[in-house]
């Protein structure tokens, strides 16, 4: 039986193939550094609330999804203690503006692996077995082996949260485009630094009759689910 999710600009995904075996949960970035007090997005002075406003929609989808078995797969944002994998321009941008990328912080070494603030936050910390993928860049495909475990396990289509809407979801979104997935954004499950770029990176999707995929939310999606 084909089921689809109420989504704008249609209904998600365009064929109504959407099951357990072939559909994943991306849960982008979560971590300390992106939505917690001390953390980067933090130390940049921008609004935490406005990161921290998917943690409870996304809570909701992961719960149900999991009972479901549906593929679940967490990214993180970071980079070597040793920052060989961390390009100048990038660490440059980010000490311009007082955030500087593998500089001391109130929650370690600001983005470097396995420090507190790298970490997942803990109202959605992955369960064992079920894959993350440690990124050094915005996209989650980039310099990772992220497509070739949706390949692995047969994934066509990608349930896209987290943060941020406009930088690492959005670059994750259109790579996964290209890659002929049929992606859907749950635009309450994910949040930005600035509210405008949330709601600008949502219109972007749907130009052009969905140009990277489809737009829903928890409620919608969870409702196709029931
Ligand atoms: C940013 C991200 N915004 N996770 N990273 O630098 O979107």
């Amino acid at each position: 039986m084909k089921k689809f999710v109420n989504g704008d600009p249609y209904p998600w995904p365009y064929n109504g193939d959407l099951r357990p075996e072939n559909t994943a949960l991306i849960i982008i970035d979560m971590q300390t550094d992106f939505c917690g007090i001390g953390g980067y997005v933090d130390r940049m002075g921008y609004d935490l609330s406005l990161t921290r406003a998917p943690i409870e929609p996304i809570k909701r989808v992961l719960a149900r999804l999991r009972q479901l078995g549906y593929m679940i797969i967490h990214t993180r944002e970071g980079h070597r203690p040793d920052l060989s994998d961390l390009p100048a321009n990038k660490r440059w941008r980010s000490q311009r503006i007082g955030a500087g990328i593998g500089d001391a912080g109130p929650c370690g070494r600001i983005l470097v692996r396995g420090e507190p603030g790298w970490d997942i936050i803990d109202e959605l910390q992955p369960l064992e077995g079920e894959p993350i993928i440690d990124k050094p860049g915005k996209g989650t495909f980039y310099a990772t082996d992220f497509e070739l475990l949706l390949r692995r396990r047969g994934i066509e289509n990608l349930i896209f949260t987290g943060i941020t809407t406009d930088v690492c979801v959005h670059t994750t979104m259109r790579d996964a485009n290209d890659r002929g997935f049929e992606c859907v954004l749950l635009e309450d499950c994910c949040g930005a630094t600035d509210f405008g770029n949330h709601q600008a990176a949502i219109k972007m999707i749907k130009m052009q009759g969905g140009v990277f995929g489809s737009v829903a939310d928890s409620a919608k999606l969870l409702e196709a689910l029931a």
